[in-house]
């Protein structure tokens, strides 16, 4: 099979000498030496004032809007064309999300619906720059300081990226990542909460660790969501090969659009002008094509690649929510239009031109009949 993704992965001898260290002195987890070591270099590569590791993006999320302290039953806005971790994450808070539509060019929140969904119960926005398309921050920021909001950026496909060359790491009042396996830059599983100022850093330190200030002190009734020893040595191999990493990715998408982009019915996302992109995923639209999304998902399956479904149904669909008590709104329907075209194919370092060529020729003999 051809997956949709492979995690990226240092030499097996690269590693084995970074976890030597941990071998040595035993120490397994809780904020440990490599830990501390990844941390730091994550302000510096992500340009930001304060990196709060966690175990994985979604407690990242979960745990900054935790953090933020909003009243029990607030709003939050937020996009229904997501993963489950956005609206799991405001919902496991006791908030309410509130489904903003997006915008048909590049599938983020269409920032010309936000006002009219905000009431005195909204308390923040959570958008996400999802595929690692940026979010038009500047207008999410003056909507967010006109009616006093927070703003928490899901940034989980948005590692590296920077926007008019400013980190997005830097926008909002945090943002969260991803380095799960399936992320361009992974930690196994892991994530974090990147921050301007440390305004939240003591009360996301004691979400992760049971609010333990030292044995003795006790200041909170925190979770455990700490990063160990082994993720962080990933990451620290890993970030030391994210270049690479992202120009090998840039050379597949190029291909993908050079193959696809004279196929009828076959839309890409346009790349966005002044972001430097880090090639997470590469999703298709089929919109005028022979055949529906799902059949070419099914061709495709059938000569062994196994694209995904990124992202379908939206998450205001799923049946988890079902009985919730929705008071929120649901009506997306450029969401709705996209979800149901959108397939997104295999992209990662190690796919070959070959493999890309193959893809874009199925896609192409489909297109043709
Ligand atoms: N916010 C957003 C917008 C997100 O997309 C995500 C996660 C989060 C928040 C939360 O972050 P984390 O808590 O996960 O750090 C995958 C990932 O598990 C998930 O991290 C990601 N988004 C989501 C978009 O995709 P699944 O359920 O599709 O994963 P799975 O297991 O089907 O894997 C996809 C493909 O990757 C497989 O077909 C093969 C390949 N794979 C996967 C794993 C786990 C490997 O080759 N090796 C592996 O170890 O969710």
């Amino acid at each position: 099979m051809i997956y949709v993704t492979r995690p990226s992965m240092p030499d097996f001898e690269e590693y084995c000498e970074e976890i030597k260290k941990i071998w040595n002195s035993k120490w397994l987890t809780n904020m440990g030496e490599e830990h501390e070591v990844l941390q730091k270099k994550l302000e510096e590569y992500l340009g930001c004032s304060d990196v709060v590791l966690f175990v994985n993006g979604h407690l990242a999320l979960e745990s900054v809007i935790a953090a933020m302290n909003f009243p029990d039953g607030s709003e939050v806005i937020t996009t229904p064309f997501t993963f489950a971790s956005t609206p799991h994450a405001i919902v496991r808070n006791g908030l309410i999300p509130v489904f903003c539509d997006i915008n048909p060019e590049n599938y983020t929140m269409d920032v010309d619906k936000i006002e009219e969904l905000i009431t005195e119960k909204t308390v923040a926005i959570v958008p996400v720059h999802v595929y690692g398309n940026v979010c038009d921050v500047e207008r999410i920021d003056a909507i967010a300081k006109k009616y006093n909001l927070k703003v928490i950026y899901d940034a989980a496909h948005a590692f590296s990226i920077k926007y008019k060359g400013v980190s997005v790491a830097r926008f909002g009042d945090a943002s969260i990542f991803s380095f799960h396996a399936t992320k361009v830059f992974n930690t196994i599983e892991g994530g974090a909460v990147c921050l301007p100022d440390d305004s939240y850093v003591d009360t996301l330190n004691n979400l992760k660790n049971y609010g333990i200030r030292d044995e003795e002190n006790i200041v909170a009734v925190g979770g455990n969501a700490k990063m160990n020893e082994f993720q962080a040595a990933m990451g620290i191999c890993n970030l030391k090969h994210i270049d690479e990493e992202i120009s090998k990715r840039k050379v597949l998408h190029d291909r993908y659009v050079e193959r696809l982009e004279t196929v009828q019915g076959v839309k890409m996302c346009k790349l966005q002008k002044e972001v430097e992109y880090n090639y997470s995923y590469f999703p298709v639209v089929f919109d005028g094509f022979s055949c529906s999304r799902d059949d070419v998902f099914d061709v495709l399956y059938e000569n062994g690649i196994c694209a995904r479904k990124y992202f379908y149904p939206l998450v205001s669909d799923y049946q988890c929510y079902n009985n919730y008590q929705m008071s929120f709104q649901k009506n997306t329907p450029v969401a709705k239009y996209i979800s149901e075209r959108v397939i997104t194919l295999p992209l990662y370092s190690e796919l070959s031109l070959g493999e890309v060529d193959k893809i874009c020729g199925i896609i192409t003999r489909i297109g043709s009949k």
